[in-house]
């Protein structure tokens, strides 16, 4: 059985001549006008990006390499008595269009189990954060700290070839994914508890591995959660926040762990990942307002005097997608399943039936459905998961799969400096003055 490093040597000739003849033939097609508006309006929709993981259909959701979240589910491997897909299989599928075997999986939680460990300076690092800092800040800086022991910076340095960048690339986001449980799990500790940690342990899988450092290894069911959850999360396609700053600050030839502590500085925004978290305070905020087991009239006017106060309604709405979200969904089958009676999953589901029309209603978002964070809260809640801070941590363990496996493809590939043109109002105002 081949490693996944010996898989992917094998699939980058091939794949390098792909691109070739992709641009030989197509390089000089447009795909259609950019308006001004796009310019203004975010660049929605604006083809600009190679991402090769994962692509994002409005109506129909994610696909990672073509498969969606079903059947991955379905297809991935499972932990022993498991039934939820392994992060490790994902990691292999984004990386290669391929499910690997249960072996090859094994093998790589084994792999990760042995990277884990973090120096002591980024121990050090984090310690010293005040537990008021928020942990995607403590989080970001911890992962840029472990640029110190980066394998790409080093071998460029040298002087290696361009031919040779992905071999280091693909060390580091081993590195990488593999040390994010031991920096989350020792944020989680020092923030929320007593600062002590448990050492990883080799036999277990990347997820059961992250619950024990979180202080959840014996709950299974807990574990189960944390394998769809960070393999849900993993990638979006290119254009989202997280990834497309990972993938632009990797272009300048930044190492991994500069280019993915970019993306977490994205991800802690309120529009995109940190969302999670909102979700929950406004649950709450809601539930304090009006009680639990609210009527339908009382969560519509709670829901209404949010947008009248000019917020979002968090968890709601999305850039690309004009349907729910099937990793909403995935997480909705889960507390099906686990949890049908919690209050706080039943409020999801009357919330859902009762948003989207107030969002139509309102007349401005152009999606009135959920999107993934509407429901991950309530499901860490459950499980006595109460800090909230703490959610988009466990998203950005998950993203930086979708990153990782797009820095090692655009380094095997040769991928530009990237490099859009900007313009000033002014210069839009002489270009179009008489047209
Ligand atoms: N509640 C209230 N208003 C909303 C809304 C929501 N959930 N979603 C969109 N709108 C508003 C926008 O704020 C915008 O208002 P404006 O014209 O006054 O600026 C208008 O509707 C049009 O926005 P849009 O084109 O539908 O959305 P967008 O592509 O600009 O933004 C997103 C997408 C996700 C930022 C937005 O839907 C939002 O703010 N949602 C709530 C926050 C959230 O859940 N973010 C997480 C997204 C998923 C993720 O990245 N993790």
């Amino acid at each position: 059985q081949l490693t996944l490093k010996e898989r992917l040597a094998e699939l980058i000739p091939a794949e390098i001549e792909k691109v070739k003849a992709i641009r030989a033939e197509h390089g000089k097609k447009a795909f259609g006008p950019v308006t001004v508006d796009q310019l203004y309006g975010g660049m929605r929709g604006l083809p600009a990006l190679i991402w090769d993981g994962s692509v994002l259909d409005p109506e129909e959701g994610i696909r990672f390499r073509g498969k969606s979240i079903s059947e991955c589910k379905e297809l991935l491997p499972t932990a022993p008595g498991g039934s939820e897909p392994l992060p490790e299989g994902l990691f292999w599928l984004l990386l290669t269009g391929e499910i690997p075997s249960q072996e090859q999986v094994t093998e790589l939680s084994r792999d990760w189990a042995a990277r884990a460990e973090i120096p002591d300076f980024v121990k050090e690092i984090i310690d010293r954060c005040p537990p008021t800092l928020h942990p995607m800040s403590q989080f970001s800086l911890a992962v840029t700290a472990l640029n110190h022991d980066s394998a790409f910076a080093k071998a460029y340095q040298e002087g290696v070839s361009k031919k040779e960048y992905w071999g280091s690339t693909f060390e580091d986001c081993m590195d990488l994914i593999a040390k994010l449980p031991n920096i989350a799990g020792r944020i989680f500790r020092n923030v929320f508890g007593d600062g002590k940690l448990p050492v990883i342990d080799p036999s277990k899988d990347y997820s059961a591995n992250l619950a024990a450092l979180l202080g959840f290894g014996d709950n299974e069911a807990f574990v189960e959660l944390l394998r769809l959850y960070v393999t849900i999360h993993s990638d979006h396609e290119g254009g989202n926040v997280s990834a497309h700053t990972g993938k632009l600050v990797g272009s300048a030839l930044s190492d991994p762990f500069l280019a993915f502590s970019a993306s977490l500085n994205g991800l802690a925004g309120p529009l995109h990942g940190l969302a999670n978290q909102e979700v929950l305070l406004w649950l709450r905020k809601m539930q304090d307002k009006i009680g639990e087991n609210a009527t339908d009239e009382a969560v519509k006017e709670y829901v209404w005097s949010t947008l009248k106060s000019g917020q979002v309604v968090p968890g709601y709405g999305h850039a690309v997608l004009r349907k729910t979200d099937p990793r909403y969904t995935a997480q909705r089958e889960f507390a099906l399943k686990h949890l049908p009676d919690n209050p706080l999953f039943k409020l999801v589901g009357q919330i859902y039936n009762i948003v989207p029309g107030i969002l139509l209603e309102a007349g401005k978002a152009k999606n009135p459905w959920p999107n993934v964070d509407a429901h991950s809260g309530v499901l860490l809640t459950h499980y006595g998961m109460h800090q909230m801070q703490f959610y988009t941590v466990l998203f950005g363990v998950s993203r930086a799969f979708g990153v990782a496996s797009q820095l090692i493809w655009d380094r095997a590939l040769g991928a530009p400096l990237e490099r859009p043109k900007s313009y000033s109002s002014e210069a839009i105002q002489k270009m179009f003055k008489d047209r």
